[in-house]
């Protein structure tokens, strides 16, 4: 991957473009972040060859824990989830605070590996898979607690898990093809006195083994530090010049993009070193509704020394997304994902490409409820469908929801009114329901959802996309991560609630 190379002598060049070679070949930093945009958050990378594979936490959504893959590190394809049988991944009762946590990606003599934490069900676990396509093991559940597991395997072939217990980073031994812990759990640093010291991974280079790990917890203090030793043991020594890398400076306070860490090293084919790490982008004030998404930076790491990430700067963004229009894919692609483990008989997808969902709880219930949906990925956006209800009573509806949590969420949809029908808007935030309706002449609409970051428009058209008509429009921040909480990004779905013999049909894909 020869282009990236000539980072080396550009590190204070900070100018952020969006084709890889050609800006490369004249010395300037060519990284167009975030290379994975929206809800991607904590990402871990390994290479193998001239291929990267990049994971990301995935919390209550089904299939779980998203799998891209690059061959420059800046064009990245989904093409697949790691977690995606209900043995795999018991998802009950999870919200957008629990579920699967920070993955932890590696390939060790022909076999990947993955090892993450299904928070609030079981705890640590280990997968594995020859091709990362699949097929991935059953869980390999683990001892040692905390989050963020990782794994290192030492020149001897042994393998460490390292987490994060007891708000310190302990390491033990363990056997990934079973799950045993071989050696007891061992403290190997707390870090710099930054609260959650978290997501560690062990790297060994020039005789040291280094602890990466990520203090200040995963909002705006967010950092990554370093320590290393020559025992894997300990002691460890931290880095003098840490954090390595936050926004949360002088310099780096006033830009857009903030939270920077929850990192992860890699090294390409030429030798160079580069850091994956998690940062979001500010909306409307110190407000982000998008998640946390994968950046990309480089690392200098000369021989003996410690690394500089990004020359020691913090990190920016000149990238401006292009109008996301959702529901594209066909429903085989892995962009589409579920709330909780689906229940399969709920979606129809018949032969003319119509997505037919029968009801299912309402969404704020948060019991497996019908629904299907992609993450946003863009501030400025468009997802349209045509909705029609068949079989409906009072309380059936289907619609659109812009979905962050479970008490956190914009829902669009057709529903019943007396006789007949109508559109309605509900904004739902803990305990308050802001509620719009618009009567409709039959039993269908073409729902459109617009936001250009700062605010989510809704509006539908009886007459197939000819004219349309504003119900109202609600800030993002309401949905944002610093407002309804939760540690993942909005999702846009599409739903259906009410009576279970109600059904409702679904047309997407307009142009
Ligand atoms: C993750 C932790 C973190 O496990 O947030 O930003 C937690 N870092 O390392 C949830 O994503």
């Amino acid at each position: 991957m020869k282009p990236l190379a000539t980072f080396r002598n550009c590190f204070n060049v900070l100018v952020l473009v969006f084709s890889l070679s050609p800006m490369a070949a004249q010395g300037v930093i060519d990284v167009p972040n975030p290379i994975i945009p929206g809800f991607h958050p904590d990402p871990s990378i390994c290479r193998v060859g001239n291929d990267y594979y990049l994971v990301n936490s995935s919390f209550q959504y089904f299939p779980g824990v998203p799998l891209y893959h690059s061959t420059d590190l800046v064009h990245w394809e989904q093409i697949g989830n790691i977690l995606s049988r209900p043995s795999q991944l018991a998802l009950e009762g999870a919200t957008s605070w629990t579920g699967i946590y920070a993955p932890t990606l590696r390939y060790h003599k022909g076999t990947f590996y993955l090892i993450t934490t299904n928070v609030g069900g079981k705890g640590n676990f280990v997968v594995s898979a020859t091709n990362p396509l699949g097929p991935w093991s059953e869980p390999r559940w683990l001892q040692q607690g905390g989050i963020d597991p990782s794994l290192f395997w030492d020149d001897d072939d042994r393998c460490y898990m390292v987490s994060n217990p007891d708000d310190g980073i302990f390491l033990c031994t363990i056997n990934p093809d079973t799950g045993q812990q071989l050696t007891e759990s061992k403290l190997l640093w707390r870090g710099t006195g930054g609260r959650y010291p978290e997501g560690p991974h062990i790297y060994k280079k020039d005789g040291y083994y280094y602890l990466l790990i990520s203090e200040g917890g995963t909002e705006m203090a967010h950092s990554l530090t370093i320590a290393r030793s020559r025992q894997i043991e300990g002691p460890y020594e931290p880095c003098p010049d840490n954090p390595i890398l936050t926004n949360c400076c002088q310099q780096g306070q006033s830009k857009q993009v903030q939270g920077t860490g929850h990192g992860d090293f890699v090294q390409a084919a030429d030798g160079t070193w580069w850091v994956t790490f998690l940062a979001f982008r500010r909306y409307g004030g110190d407000y982000h509704h998008l998640g946390r998404e994968t950046f990309l930076a480089p690392v200098e790491w000369p021989e003996g020394g410690w690394p500089v990430v990004n020359g020691g700067a913090p990190i920016d963004t000149a990238f401006v997304a292009p109008r996301q229009r959702l529901f594209t894919q066909p429903f085989t692609h892995p962009e589409w994902i579920y709330i909780q483990n689906p229940q399969p008989d709920r979606y129809e997808f018949l032969a003319d490409g119509t997505l037919r969902l029968h009801a299912g709880p309402p969404l704020a219930q948060n019991n497996r409820p019908t629904f299907v949906g992609c993450r946003q990925e863009a501030a400025n956006m468009v997802a349209e469908a045509d909705v029609r209800l068949t079989q409906s009573t009072a309380r059936d509806e289907a619609g659109l929801s812009v979905y962050q949590i479970n008490d956190g969420m914009q829902n669009f949809c057709v529903c019943r009114f007396g006789k007949g029908y109508s559109v309605k808007l509900e904004a739902r935030l803990k305990t308050m329901v802001d509620t719009k309706m618009r009567l409709l002449r039959g039993d269908h609409a073409r729902l459109r959802i617009t936001s250009d970051g700062n605010v989510y428009t809704y509006q539908f058209s009886e007459d197939e996309g000819k004219t349309w008509q504003t119900v109202g429009s609600h800030s993002c921040t309401l949905v944002s991560t610093e407002v309804a909480g939760g540690f993942t990004g909005v999702v846009i779905g599409l739903y259906a609630s009410g009576s279970p013999d109600s059904f409702a049909d679904f047309t997407l894909n307009f142009r």
